[in-house]
């Protein structure tokens, strides 16, 4: 048997919707170059298993219970976990467990007409909220699992992660890949502890949290031998084939972080690493489970605006924009599409501009694709009636847009480029041509002052109850300073910024949110406004019957408004502008 050059894992917790790309898109590019490689997706895997009658049913009768009674004096802790609780304890009494597992295996035999009944759609979305709340239990039970093994707690983990590292001792592979973003941290960090106690190859991690903290992880987890920031594709075949010739030279090896007797060394990504990413491949990804048939695609890497003062997202790619030719792009859609049975798409840039959606909307419907697909953008000034026109034509159904804030002032202290005259237009014209814009918007930028504060609620609750923009609880994340972006720059190397009262670093090691008092400090007024906003939106939308998704569950949009063309009752609103 040929000997395998690396396993590649996704642990929890990461959305189910639908599959990532993250690890597709290496093992795409490890096969192209010859490597044997093999890729699985285990947080698909652990929560399908944990979306059971019999499991859940252990969680809410045995495992939550202890956490809330070994953490009564943890106020924070207790508080989110009582919440957990609640949910179980309640979606146990409406529902029952069993249909939770019920709805879910419908859902993965895409069969979605239950969204003909009330209850059924309510157990829907509880199960969305259910797998957020399971990012809580990975995390906590990472901590209690000797416990549960010394006192022989009958617990699902405890058992699983074993069989997982048994698993990879028996296919043995020369290295093992951890793809790591920011809400797998934990749980990784803590599997490769045990994953090292029996495994003597290479460990390997990379993703979008390792291109933020670097170094932090081998500075901090011994189990580690390499890390690699930004794209893989540069540092893996690369690394193997060193590893495998003995020489400890690592220096030309791109992204590569390192230890050395004179300590932790990171490599440039140097300039010639801006090679085509290559078509997503889920060869081993379990790609029946996920509770949605959409597929992700990706058109560019990096924002071609790249001047957000808050932002930090063109991180975990190489130096520069980059951009496929359309006809690529809707080749892999095309390919795709007839591979895994599914119309519903996802593009997954920073953005996309007008004028390639333009283009995008030409390719598809020259080739007479039926697809269905939404994607994130800016409000670009470019984008009118004509493009929204064929890009409705072409089975484009909903935007995310960054709008930020309602206030051109705090758009403008952000260096965002774009403006509420045109945001507005954009969403009329869009909503006249049948397509959903959803607005991404959060409050307490350190500009932002009471009034500003108020014209971002005016804009969400006038567009929203005009159905000219579908909110995600918009508003409802206060700002987040990113330690590493331009903004937080400025706060700590300019003490008379004008924004900041104080900045100062997360006490945690892997932390990444700075912490802050702007020189604007209205923060219990802002609650309070907040509070009644976010109260009146959710009764509001509760009452209507509108599904709203989340960062868990945003492909349903495209399920939901697929059902309705075909003809099936729905028992949701899905929101699509008047007429539509
Ligand atoms: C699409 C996207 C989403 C989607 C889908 C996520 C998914 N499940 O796939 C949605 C909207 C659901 C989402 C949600 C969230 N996201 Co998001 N998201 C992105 C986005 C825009 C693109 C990710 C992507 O698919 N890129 C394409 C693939 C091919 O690239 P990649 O994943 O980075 O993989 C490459 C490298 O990282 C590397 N690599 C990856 N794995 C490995 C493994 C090894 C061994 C090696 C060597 C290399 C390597 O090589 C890969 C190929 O080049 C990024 C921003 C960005 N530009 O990266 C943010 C980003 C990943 N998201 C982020 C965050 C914080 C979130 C949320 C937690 C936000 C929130 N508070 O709710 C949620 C988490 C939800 C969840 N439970 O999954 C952060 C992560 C920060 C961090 N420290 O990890 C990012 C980086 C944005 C940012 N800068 O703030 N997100
Ligand atoms: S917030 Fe969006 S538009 Fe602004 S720099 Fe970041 S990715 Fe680009």
């Amino acid at each position: 048997m040929e000997k395998l050059d690396i396993e590649l894992l996704s642990l929890p917790v990461r959305a189910i919707d639908r599959p990532s790309l993250s690890l597709p898109v290496l093992t795409s590019n490890l096969k192209k170059h010859g490597y044997t490689v093999k890729q699985h997706d285990y947080n698909m895997v652990f929560q399908n298993e944990l979306l059971t009658k019999y499991n859940l049913s252990q969680l809410y009768e045995t495992i939550i219970p202890i956490f809330l009674s070994t953490n009564f004096n943890n106020r924070e802790t207790y508080l989110t976990l009582k919440a957990f609780y609640t949910l179980l304890r309640d979606v146990k009494k409406k529902y029952g467990f069993f249909s939770v597992e019920k709805i879910k295996e419908k859902m993965q035999q895409r069969n979605f007409d239950f969204f003909k009944e009330h209850k059924e759609a309510d157990i829907c979305q509880l199960i969305f909220s259910i797998s957020g709340e399971l990012k809580l239990y990975f995390k906590t039970t990472v901590y209690y699992c000797s416990f549960f093994e010394k006192n022989q707690v009958e617990e699902y983990l405890k058992n699983k992660y074993k069989v997982i590292i048994d698993k990879i001792i028996f296919n043995s592979p020369f290295m093992v890949g951890i793809s790591i973003m920011e809400v797998q941290r934990t749980f990784s960090l803590w599997f490769m502890e045990k994953l090292r106690e029996k495994y003597d190859g290479y460990i390997l991690v990379g993703g979008s949290d390792v291109s933020l903290n670097k170094d932090k992880y081998l500075e901090e987890n011994k189990a580690i031998d390499f890390a690699s920031y930004a794209e893989g594709e540069y540092t893996i075949g690369k690394l193997i084939n060193k590893l495998k010739t003995e020489d400890q030279d690592y220096t030309d090896i791109p992204a590569l972080i390192y230890r050395t007797r004179e300590g932790i060394k990171i490599n440039e990504l140097f300039e010639q690493c801006s090679e085509e990413w290559d078509e997503a491949d889920y060869e081993g990804f379990p790609m029946d489970l996920y509770l949605t048939p959409a597929i992700q695609l990706l058109t560019s890497k990096g924002c071609e605006w790249s001047k957000c003062q808050f932002c930090m997202h063109w991180n975990s790619y190489g130096l520069k924009f980059r951009q496929k030719e359309v006809s690529k792009v809707i080749d892999e859609m095309e390919k795709q599409s007839q591979k895994y049975n599914t119309n519903l798409f996802i593009f997954v840039d920073e953005a996309i501009s007008p004028e390639y959606d333009q283009q995008i909307a030409a390719e598809i419907l020259k080739r007479s694709l039926n697809v269905r697909w939404m994607q994130m953008s800016r409000l670009d000034e470019g984008y009118n009636t004509d493009i929204f026109r064929q890009m409705y034509k072409s089975g484009c159904r909903a935007v995310e847009w960054g709008q930020e804030t309602g206030s051109q002032k705090v758009l403008d202290s952000m260096c965002k480029g774009t403006n509420i005259r045109d945001a507005q237009r954009i969403y009329h014209q869009a909503a006249t041509n049948g397509i959903i814009s959803k607005t991404l918007m959060f409050h307490n930028y350190p500009t932002e002052s009471i009034e500003d504060l108020a014209m971002s609620i005016k804009l969400i609750e006038k567009n929203g109850k005009n159905r000219f923009v579908k909110p995600m609880l918009t508003l409802r994340h206060s700002f987040v300073l990113k330690l590493g972006s331009p903004l937080a720059q400025t706060g700590f190397e300019n003490k008379d910024n004008g924004i900041f009262a104080r900045v100062w670093r997360p006490a945690s090691v892997f932390n990444l949110n700075a912490k802050y008092i702007s020189i604007n400090n209205d923060d219990k007024v802002k609650d309070m406004m907040l509070g009644r906003y976010l109260k009146e939106m959710k009764d509001y939308y509760h009452k209507t019957r509108v599904y709203l998704t989340n960062n868990e569950d945003i492909a349903m949009d495209l399920v939901l408004i697929n059902e309705k063309e075909k003809g099936t009752p729905l028992s949701v609103d899905v929101y699509q502008p008047n007429g539509y």
